[in-house]
C-alpha cells in the first residue's frame, strides 16, 4: 500500500519533488524537520500530508500523517504537530490550495491535529482539523478558524485572532497579548471564553465580545487585529 501510494504521488511528478516523504509507524508526534520554514498541512489521495517548504511552495519535505489503509484520513488518533525553536508557519487548510506543484484540499478529521509552536516567534493557522493552536515561548501569531477550538498564546507578546467561535477559548497567558474575535468577514463579532492569565502585565488588548474577561484585560482596543 505505501509503494503504491508514494508511486501514485510520484506520478503527479514533473512539478514537484517529493522528498523525505515517509509513512508514521503510529499515532502521535511529528515534529517540522526545517526551521524558518512554512508547513501546510492538507488532504491528498484520501491522506494527511504535511509539506513543509522554505521557499514558500516551490518545493517540499513531505511527510504522511496518515497511515495508508485507514479511515478519516488515515488518522488512527489524535496527532500533535511540533514546531522548531525558529519561526514557524504551520497552516491547516480550511478549502483546497496549491503546494508544492500539489493540490491539498481541506481537512476535516475526527481525530484532532493540534499545532505547538515551540519557541520562536510563530504564525500558526488551524483549520478544521485542529482542536488546540499553542503558540508556547516567543511573539506568536494564532489564529483558529472553528468551533471548539482552544488557543493558548504561551509567553510573550500574542496576537490571537479566533474567527469562527462557537464553543471556543482563548487562554492569553502571560505577555502582553492582543486578543481578536471575529466573524469570518473579519470584523469584530461573537463572544467567546477569553481568558488573560497574565494579570501582571499592563497592556493585554481584547477587540470583540467575551466572557470571563475579569482578569488582565486592560483595555477593549483592535489595534492588533488590523480592524
Ligand atoms: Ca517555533
Amino acid at each position: 500500500m505505501l509503494k503504491s501510494k508514494l508511486q501514485a504521488f510520484v506520478l503527479l511528478g514533473a512539478l514537484y519533488m517529493v522528498s523525505g516523504a515517509s509513512t508514521a509507524a503510529a499515532a502521535g508526534n511529528y515534529s517540522i524537520p526545517i526551521a524558518n520554514a512554512v508547513t501546510v498541512i492538507g488532504e491528498f489521495g484520501g491522506y494527511a500530508w504535511a509539506g513543509t517548504s522554505t521557499d514558500f511552495g516551490g518545493t517540499c519535505t513531505w511527510f504522511m500523517i496518515g497511515t495508508p489503509g485507514q479511515g478519516d484520513y488515515g488518522l488512527t488518533d489524535n496527532w500533535n504537530i511540533n514546531g522548531t525553536n525558529s519561526s514557524d508557519w504551520v497552516e491547516i487548510l480550511m478549502s483546497s490550495g496549491s503546494w508544492c506543484g500539489v493540490t491539498l484540499n481541506l481537512i476535516a478529521p475526527y481525530h484532532t491535529i493540534n499545532i505547538f509552536g515551540q519557541g520562536g516567534d510563530d504564525i500558526l493557522r488551524g483549520g478544521w482539523a485542529s482542536s488546540a493552536v499553542n503558540g508556547m515561548s516567543g511573539n506568536d501569531n494564532l489564529h483558529c478558524r472553528r468551533s471548539n477550538c482552544v488557543i493558548d498564546g504561551g509567553s510573550s507578546n500574542d496576537t490571537i485572532t479566533m474567527t469562527t467561535h462557537s464553543s471556543a477559548r482563548i487562554f492569553a497567558s502571560t505577555g502582553d497579548d492582543g486578543a481578536c474575535i471575529t466573524n469570518a468577514a473579519g470584523t469584530a463579532s461573537g463572544t467567546v471564553f477569553i481568558l488573560d492569565g497574565g494579570g501582571q502585565t499592563t497592556s493585554d488588548r481584547r477587540c470583540g465580545s467575551g466572557t470571563n474577561t475579569t482578569t488582565g484585560w486592560e483595555s477593549n482596543n483592535c489595534a492588533p487585529c488590523g480592524f
